[in-house]
């Protein structure tokens, strides 16, 4: 049964990421994706020079208030990039008292570091955000920095990796997957970890010695199509993870800086 699910996250016109992402993989996932964009901007942040950045914060109380007169009603809501704290609150005051899943892409940084617009107080806004979220998909140093944690680089053993789980959970998450691990020299992955079960696994594919901005994004909306069409959440994980992963092999050797080729791949999401 086809699912109506929100995308809450930044419009970057060019460089393929957060809504340019969300809108083809939800939809070829079988499900309406609509949208509520946080900011504008000429091109993501991830290596271009000199991009521009629009605000919608006020915008996006309009917004919501349109709907909220409307009565529409979500199956979900799904959060990326946030364009200023307020919108954190916004967001969740809308959510707040709805029967919906609710997605927590907990964007902040990447290789250890903050992205250039955050700063510690969007860490701490972010944690509070995620409290009660059914999924949550940080990469390793959101799930470090989510978790007061030192960042030691991508390569993190399993005690470790438990315990960055289990601290993730206990914000109060029902699923935390946590992205961009390396296994070796070989491979990298991810580990899921469920609250419920128990779940701790971790899912692997080849390294491939290449960073594309939008990555994690891609991951984000391809696990939350899964789950969202009633997919176990292993399998899920996993059907994202490939996803993923052949969408890299799809776009070696572009520009890194415009994103990952996905679109032949969309057809396996259905
Ligand atoms: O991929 C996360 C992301 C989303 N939106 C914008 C970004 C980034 C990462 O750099 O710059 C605008």
């Amino acid at each position: 049964m086809q699912k109506r699910i929100l995308s809450v996250q930044d419009i970057s016109c060019f460089g393929k990421c957060s809504t340019g992402v969300a809108l083809p993989v939800l939809s070829a996932a079988g499900h309406e994706c609509v949208i509520l964009p946080t900011a504008l901007l000429s091109t993501h942040t991830g290596g271009f020079e000199g991009y521009t950045f629009l605000d919608l914060t006020d915008e996006m109380r309009k917004i919501l208030a349109h709907w909220q007169k409307l009565g529409l009603r979500f199956d979900a809501v799904q959060t990326g990039y946030f364009g200023s704290l307020e919108q954190m609150a916004i967001v969740r005051d809308f959510v707040a008292g709805r029967e919906l899943l609710r997605f927590v892409d907990p964007v902040l940084g990447d290789h250890g570091g903050l992205y250039s617009i955050y700063d510690q107080r969007f860490v701490e806004a972010m944690r509070d955000f995620c409290r009660g979220a059914d999924v949550i998909t940080p990469n390793l140093t959101e799930a470090c920095l989510l978790t007061d944690t030192p960042y030691t680089g991508s390569h993190v053993d399993d005690v470790e990796l438990d315990r960055l789980a289990r601290r993730l959970l206990e914000l109060g998450v029902g699923k935390a997957v946590i992205t961009g691990i390396r296994f070796g020299e070989q491979e990298t992955g991810i580990l899921a970890a469920d609250r419920e079960t128990g779940l701790r696994e971790c899912f692997r594919t080849p390294y491939v010695d290449i960073f594309f901005p939008g990555t994690g994004d891609t991951f984000a909306s391809a696990l939350c199509g899964k789950l969202m069409a009633g997919t176990p959440f292993r399998e899920a994980a996993q059907a994202a993870l490939d996803f993923t992963f052949r969408s890299i092999c799809d776009t070696v050797p572009t520009d890194i800086r415009y994103g990952l080729c996905f679109e032949q791949e969309l057809k396996t999401l259905g």
